[in-house]
């Protein structure tokens, strides 16, 4: 098939998937088990059933399309991403790499390859976290760590539980653990993704081949103070929780770039409570969102952190708590499938550069314990988590060349 009917399918695609969004005109919004995740697991299961896959939706949301090998008792060879996204996101983040793999599966089909082994297209669910403050949700659900008791712990803003929003979407959270594929059955994980970073786009290069991914690791920290009247209440008399909260939040971004390795901590939330102008805060929340391929320093800031919010706390009279969402530690990808794709690059021509990820990506929950590898695109001006965010179709269809040539070499061995 010409690249250029490739660019057709996977434009035609992806185009379609923009409309399922709660903030039309203003980026994507996608949150796991809602309508608009509805939308999409509708389309890809329509898509991949046209492209001849069986396709199944499991148990915690997650939707499979399997290209069925002449031994199916063989560890499958998986390949996908994430169909859902931040709020007022981009139109590419996840779901490009899930229809990347819709479209490696529509040409193993067209070429009449028969694979010895499944070959699985995977559209994960809630790999952002962004709804509950989590994170990897489907994926983790597959390796088997996601149960009630996980479903039940969080919660979005409005208070609703993972369990609860499964249950209005349809889905039965008491049978979550159904979601768990059997030990061995998963024999690696292949997943193409934006690069949401300014490298590939600055340096004019198509194609990314992923080492490795930061380890991450993400609390909601609520410092409790005491509400008072703005006015009346003297400067010294005060337990003024968002002047301990700020003291903290302030430190954290040079005790990052102290490390001067590309370790990044970030405070993306931040929320006073009650929230009046005239009101001393009773409670200020935030989040932390730390990342280095050194797990050391995402340690050590951690450390700092709780050390810092034991003494602003203790000197408002105050305390808090840390609640930790996510910890995963930084993964090395599979050095023999990046050599295939390597040698895919170089047959076809097309420029390449090994790189990190700065993002973490159901292929970081994964490589925990499989055979995992990452193929980056260019993001334009690196931007990404943004309505703005912007790749170009020619530049997936590059990407799902050379994941044709991995999937191919790997399910016919
Ligand atoms: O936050 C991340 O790194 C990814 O986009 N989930
Ligand atoms: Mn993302
Ligand atoms: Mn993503």
């Amino acid at each position: 098939m010409a690249i250029e009917d490739i660019v057709g399918r996977i434009a035609g695609d992806l185009e379609h998937l923009k409309r399922y969004t709660a903030t039309p005109k203003a980026g994507c919004t996608r949150l796991p088990f809602t309508k608009e995740a509805r939308q999409a697991v509708d389309y890809l299961k329509t898509i991949m059933a046209e492209a001849g896959l069986e396709v199944k939706e499991d148990a915690a949301g997650n939707v499979f399309g399997t290209l069925a090998g002449s031994d199916p008792t063989l560890p499958c060879v998986m390949m996908g991403s994430h169909y859902d996204s931040v709020v007022h996101g981009g139109d590419y983040d996840g779901i490009a790499g899930v229809i990347c793999a819709v479209e490696t599966a529509r040409q193993l089909k067209e070429r009449g390859i028969q694979p010895k082994r499944n070959f699985v297209v995977a559209g994960f669910c809630d790999e952002e976290g962004m709804r509950f403050g989590t994170g990897y949700f489907g994926s983790g659900a597959m390796l088997g760590k996601r149960d009630v008791a996980y479903c039940k712990r969080f919660r979005d803003t409005d208070g609703i539980s993972i369990y609860e929003a499964m249950q209005a979407y349809g889905l039965d959270p008491n049978r979550i653990e159904e979601a768990a594929w059997p030990e061995g059955s998963i024999g690696c994980f292949i997943e193409a993704h934006i690069e949401q970073g300014p490298m590939l786009d600055a340096g004019n290069i198509e194609i990314g081949l992923v080492d490795c991914i930061v380890g991450i690791q993400r609390y909601m920290i609520t410092v409790n103070g005491r509400a008072d009247h703005a006015g009346t209440t003297p400067m010294d008399m005060r337990m003024d929780a968002v002047e301990a909260a700020t003291k903290v939040i302030s430190k954290i971004p040079d005790w990052a770039r102290e490390k001067a390795d590309g370790t990044v901590a970030t405070t993306g939330f931040i929320r006073t409570i009650p929230g009046g102008m005239n009101i001393v805060a009773e409670q200020c929340e935030f989040t932390v969102d730390i990342r280095s391929r050194n797990n050391d320093n995402i340690n050590d800031i951690v450390r700092r952190i709780s050390a810092a919010l034991d003494r602003e706390t203790e000197a408002i009279g105050g305390s808090y708590e840390m609640d930790n969402k996510l910890t995963i530690t930084p993964v090395n990808l599979s050095q023999g499938m990046l050599s295939v794709m390597e040698e895919s690059c170089k047959e076809h021509a097309f420029s390449y550069q090994y790189l990190p990820s700065g993002a973490g990506h159901d292929a970081l929950e994964i490589g925990q314990v499989l055979p995992t590898v990452m193929l980056f695109v260019p993001s334009k001006d690196g931007r990404s988590h943004c309505p703005v965010e912007f790749t170009r179709y020619s530049d997936l269809a590059k990407a799902a060349v050379v994941l044709l040539d991995l999937a191919e070499k790997l399910l016919t061995e």
